[in-house]
């Protein structure tokens, strides 16, 4: 297995869910992280958790590729030689059907999940390549792999996220990159309460009654992935909760 003590780890949307969790998940390892996100106060709390000498953070929104590029430009240098990249930051909004959709909805989760997304990936892979190698691990979706009512633009974005990963990994063939999706199902985070914009009963309904995965569980699943062998490269990884099946074809019926 590799070392994670070597590990620099930089993180979008480390200021809950999974990427709160593997900040923790990779700091305990020994690794140093680069948490960043928009919420400064989550980020400052987290640095105090973790201890600034193990935690850099940045405030960052992904959809300004300016901002991007200029915090990896100004990184100090116990944090600079970034050799492991979680493209997290993402987002559902909303769940109506298609044709009663707000559409800025619909642009703000493209601008993050696919615009965004790619920004951070296309700012830090010379760099990798330069430094001999790393690993990009992406937070795909089961929504990117079966469609589900309301779920038009979000898993589209999601779909994007697992074939960018798989075209990035042919892209980067013989350069020491490793490309890994993760496609989660059914987690409790703080994912609901934005989709459902900050709507408490309406984000609790999908976990009631149920046992969902949570952010630790996926954490630890891409904190394996990362931490294999160099030359095992997981390409897409989808995880769902024990309780998390699937359904029948929907027939409609006169
Ligand atoms: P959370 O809502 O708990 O965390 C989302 C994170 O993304 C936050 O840290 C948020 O930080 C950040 N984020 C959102 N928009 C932006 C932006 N414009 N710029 C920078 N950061 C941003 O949800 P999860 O941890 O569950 O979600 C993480 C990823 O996993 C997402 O891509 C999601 O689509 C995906 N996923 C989630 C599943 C689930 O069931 N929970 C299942 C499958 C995939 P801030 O608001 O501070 O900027
Ligand atoms: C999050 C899982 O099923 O709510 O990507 O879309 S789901």
């Amino acid at each position: 297995l590799l070392d994670p003590s070597r590990f620099v780890v930089f993180i979008t949307g480390a200021t809950s869910g999974f990427g709160a969790a593997a900040a923790r998940r990779y700091v305990e390892a020994g690794a140093k992280v680069v948490a960043t996100g928009r919420r400064w106060d989550r980020l400052v709390d987290l640095q105090i958790d973790l201890g600034a000498e193990n935690c850099h953070i940045i405030q960052l929104d992904v959809q300004d590729r300016a901002a991007i590029d200029a915090a990896i430009a100004d990184l100090p240098p116990p944090f600079a030689n970034i050799n492991v990249v979680l493209a997290n930051a993402g987002l559902a909004l909303g769940l109506q059907p298609a044709a009663e959709t707000d559409i800025t909805d619909w642009e703000t989760m493209i601008a993050t999940n696919v615009t965004g997304l790619a920004y951070t990936v296309r700012a830090l892979l010379p760099g990798m390549i330069h430094r001999g190698g790393g690993h990009i691990v992406t937070l795909g979706s089961v929504a990117g792999d079966y469609p589900y009512p309301g779920g038009s633009v979000y898993g589209a974005t999601k779909a994007f996220v697992k074939q960018f990963a798989l075209n990035l990994r042919s892209d980067v063939q013989g350069k020491n990159i490793r490309v890994t999706n993760i496609e989660p199902g059914l987690t409790e985070t703080e994912f609901s309460l934005v989709r459902f914009k900050g709507d408490e009963e309406k984000a609790a309904k999908p976990y009631s009654g149920t046992k969902a995965m949570n952010a630790e569980d996926i954490a630890e699943t891409i904190f394996w992935s990362t931490t294999l062998p160099e030359h095992v490269n997981v390409n897409r990884l989808q995880v769902m909760a024990t309780t998390q099946a699937f359904g029948p074809f929907d027939i409609y019926r006169e």
